[in-house]
């Protein structure tokens, strides 16, 4: 079986994005079921909104060094960038060309992100999960492990390969989503209700896996809770307290149940405290290795790697593809 995600280098990657992705792609690369997993780095999502070209240079490269330090093993998963396998984009029109824009104007991240674009709303930003189910529909994914926010472009990638299929005859392999429960949807420190997002333009709002350890922990002691002082799961009266318990308990892999009960006499000043330490804890191995590997030759030799790979399968489907639709020429 097959595994594929991918993360956009639209910010450095949030506590969020591992505890919802990163840290379920690297237990996933232990599980025997899986014997091709390809994890990429979409930088062809990321230009959706604007980016600086810079910026957004060092984090396609930062990205790679922290799939890594987060534990991604290179001679279990194939790592690469998506604009360097250009089926991506051949396929991604192919799919606008399957669906429609009703459905697309349905998605609830494009409903979201445009609200908050000043400078004018890309194409882009809608016909994005077309481009997302060619990341998929290309490498026949059995499975596509992300966080809860992605479901929805996940249904599409399923209705559009479905519509394909039943007008081409069998082309793309159906995906299923796997969504972790606990990580699913990690909320802004700030704003509870809303999704911690990378390119949140308050910083306080996220936790990068970058920030300094010290700043971590002032995040976290200033996240936004209640005034009510104790310390239970409840998403709809106590937002701020329940996404602490999400994250300690993500990281710590004890049940909420068991933290509500450990911390039932606590107060949120305690509580606060364990959930930096156990941030600090996971994310300082992390950043060292990090550090080390940045500019080392492996982040480029498996990057290479990668894409060789990706170009092989991603280039024998988009020609299955042509043929099919009759586009070019017979092969
Ligand atoms: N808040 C979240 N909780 C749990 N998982 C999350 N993911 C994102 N936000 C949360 C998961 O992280 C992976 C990478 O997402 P992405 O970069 O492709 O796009 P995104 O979902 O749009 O992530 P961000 O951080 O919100 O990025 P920006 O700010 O650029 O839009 C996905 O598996 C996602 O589910």
């Amino acid at each position: 079986m097959r595994f594929l995600s991918g993360i956009q280098p639209s910010g450095n990657i949030t506590l969020a994005n591992y505890l919802g992705a990163v840290q379920n792609f690297v237990k996933l690369q232990d599980d025997p079921k899986f014997n091709d997993i390809l994890i990429f780095i979409a930088d062809l999502h990321a230009i959706t909104v604007p980016q600086d070209k810079t910026v957004l240079r060092k984090n396609i490269k930062s990205l790679a060094a922290l799939y890594l330090a987060c534990g991604l093993d290179p001679n279990r998963v194939h790592i690469f960038i998506q604009s360097e396998v250009p089926a991506h984009t051949q396929l991604g029109w192919i799919l606008q060309c399957t669906g429609y824009i009703g459905e697309l104007e349905r998605m609830t991240q494009y409903k979201d992100k445009k609200e908050k674009q000043i400078g004018g709303i890309t194409v882009g930003l809608l016909t994005y999960p077309s481009l997302m189910a060619a990341d998929i529909l290309l490498y026949d994914a059995d499975i596509v492990p992300t966080g809860k926010d992605q479901k929805q472009h996940l249904e599409l990638t399923r209705d559009l390969a479905e519509r394909f299929n039943t007008k081409y005859g069998d082309t793309f392999v159906i995906p299923e989503p796997y969504i972790s429960k606990t990580g699913a949807n990690i909320m802004s420190l700030i704003e509870p209700t809303k999704k911690m997002s990378k390119s949140d333009p308050n910083p306080k709002a996220y936790i990068s896996l970058l920030d300094d350890l010290n700043v971590i922990r002032k995040k976290i002691k200033s996240a936004v809770t209640d005034s009510e002082g104790k310390i239970y799961f409840d998403e709809e009266n106590k937002p701020g307290i329940s996404n602490l318990l999400t994250i300690l308990s993500c990281i710590t892999n004890v049940s909420i149940k068991d933290l509500e009960e450990k911390y039932k006499d606590k107060n949120y000043q305690d509580f606060k405290n364990d959930v930096a330490d156990a941030v600090v804890a996971k994310l300082e191995p992390i950043q060292k290795k990090y550090n080390e590997i940045l500019n080392s030759p492996l982040v480029d030799e498996v990057l290479d790697n990668g894409r060789d790979y990706a170009s092989y399968l991603a280039n024998k489907k988009i020609a299955k593809v042509l043929n099919k639709m009759g586009l070019g020429r017979k092969k």
